[in-house]
């Protein structure tokens, strides 16, 4: 991988914005005043971090000014904060602005934190803002003996670390509570934090200014407490390579199948230069498949199986297993594997009279696991099935006149019944809206075709509880328009076409 392959003119604005630069001077630039001197971390960068983006958010680029530091992705905006105001900033994905604003009560908002739902952030104080983009409200306000200029959420505990130079790490519980702290040591100048549920982890991410990697992120181990030796000089890529670090995220979002890492570079150390919103590819992630439906009766009886149709897709259309719970101590295991959206029927069996609550999930291949289904509740009667129908009506008829036929069929329970009725001459067969037990069902029928018929009925009650096939044989002889002065001809000269009329005969013609 080549770190420093760099996208179209963005690379050439920033050859521009080196070749202009002279280091003299700060306007906006937010360092760490309290860097210690001497210390020079050792940097190793490692592939592949490939660099997907960078955007001018600075001086020379969308806001028009220096002084960006804070930065967040929700999943579909990026956003930036200026730290020596209360400016909110708001880009799609190409990086173009779309929006600036304030949230009453808030200010000097440093990295951001994002929930799924809000926004955290702080001013470099004992306070976190639970703040509502989408509102731009304020909802809540944690205060503590803790300092949040950098911050993550641990979308897996529900907390917070808050840091601030080389301040302790402090973790929140989603109160603002503080449940515990430790000590990064290595780096002081930590400015941006972003959590990493990675299986090998979970990690910290540190997007820190110490001396010597100004805009460096480094691999906390959060199991072992101690960095990894894993980090990334974001200079290489970024900027005039003279940046400051700023905020940092990390998001499953930004790219189907890909776990990113961004933030913001503060660029604005000397005069020209500019701010920078990167993003790189940190590594390929599999996502489950989506929780699975699941559809099927409500109510059954004892003793027959009653089936349901199971249906998902997976993200990177990988093939799916299902699990599904009975409700009654019994499941499927993991029976697959299918096709991602490929409906998959499957069947079970309750013995006894109760309400079942079923349930299924989903695996792909690579054992990423779905939530939870909706719950069926699924109630088991026991009840008898209605009588064989009863069917009677005209048996010998014309084809293409209409006839009238009566069902009958009662349920011992006196449930309502429906009827499933095959005419025998090939049209298609359908379950009959419910009716009372009992009640006469008559239907009208026109067979067009000439011929001997089987109608067959059976029915059911509202338990599913089915009955044997009742039959009733028809026969629709002749109904043709012939030629009569032609037949009349034949009859009169019986000897002329004998063969004709033999046949003529056989036809039942005449
Ligand atoms: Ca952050
Ligand atoms: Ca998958
Ligand atoms: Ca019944």
């Amino acid at each position: 991988m080549n770190r420093k392959k760099i996208v179209g003119s963005i690379f050439v604005c920033m050859l521009m914005c080196v070749t202009v630069s002279t280091v003299t001077g700060t306007s906006n630039i937010e360092k760490n005043p309290n860097i210690i001197p001497n210390q020079e971390p050792n940097v190793t960068n490692f592939a592949p971090w490939t660099l997907l983006a960078v955007h001018d958010i600075g001086a020379t680029g969308e806001t028009g000014l220096n002084g960006n530091a804070g930065a967040e992705f929700d999943g579909t905006y990026h956003y930036s904060t200026r730290w020596a105001s209360n400016l909110i900033h708001q880009y799609d994905n190409a990086g173009n602005l779309l929006d600036e604003f304030s949230i009453p009560g808030v200010t000097g908002l440093r990295d951001l934190a994002w929930d799924g739902q809000y926004m955290y952030g702080g001013a470099a104080a004992g306070q976190v803002f639970k703040m509502d983009f989408a509102n731009k409200q304020l909802v809540d306000t944690f205060s503590g003996a803790f300092q949040s200029r950098a911050i993550a959420y641990n979308h897996d505990t529900d907390e917070f670390y808050v840091s601030n130079w080389g301040d302790p790490v402090w973790v929140l519980d989603n109160t603002g509570a503080i449940v515990n702290q430790f000590n990064l040591v290595t780096t002081t100048s930590t400015y941006g934090l972003a959590y990493d549920p990675d299986p090998n982890g979970p990690y910290l991410w540190v997007f820190d200014q110490t001396t010597g990697a100004t805009s460096t992120i480094y691999q906390w181990d959060l199991t072992a407490g101690a960095f990894t030796g894993t980090t990334y000089d974001v200079n290489a890529d970024v900027g005039s390579g003279i940046g400051i670090a700023g905020g940092l995220w990390l998001s499953p979002d930004y790219q189907q199948g890909l776990m990113c890492i961004g933030g913001c570079v503060q660029d604005s150390s000397a005069p020209g230069v500019t701010d920078y919103l990167f993003v790189y590819e940190l590594y390929t992630t599999n996502s489950p498949p989506e929780i699975p439906t699941i559809d099927g009766p409500t109510i059954g009886i004892a003793g027959v199986e009653i089936e349901y149709t199971l249906e998902t897709t997976d993200p990177e259309d990988e093939d799916v297993y299902y699990y599904v719970e009975w409700g009654d101590g019994d499941n499927t295991g993991w029976i697959g594997p299918y096709a991602s959206g490929e409906e998959v029927t499957v069947g079970h069996t309750w013995t006894s009279p109760d309400d079942y609550e079923i349930r299924a999930k989903a695996k792909d291949i690579n054992d990423a696991e779905s939530d939870w289904s909706d719950v069926i509740v699924l109630t088991i009667v026991v009840t008898d099935p209605p009588s064989v129908p009863d069917i009677s009506g005209t048996e010998q008829g014309k084809p293409g006149e209409s006839y009238s036929y009566y069902f009958t069929s009662t349920d011992p329970d006196g449930d309502d019944v429906s009827y499933f009725i095959d005419w025998g001459d090939g049209s298609v067969p359908d379950w009959t809206p419910y009716r009372t037990s009992g009640a006469l069902l008559k239907e009208n029928h026109e067979f067009s075709e000439q011929g001997n018929f089987t109608i067959k009925a059976k029915a059911k009650d509202i338990y599913n509880a089915e009955s044997d096939w009742g039959e009733l044989e028809v026969t629709m002889p002749r109904n043709r328009v012939v030629n009569r002065p032609f037949l009349q001809f034949l009859e009169n000269h019986p000897n002329m076409f004998p063969l004709l009329q033999r046949l003529i005969q056989r036809l039942g013609l005449q």
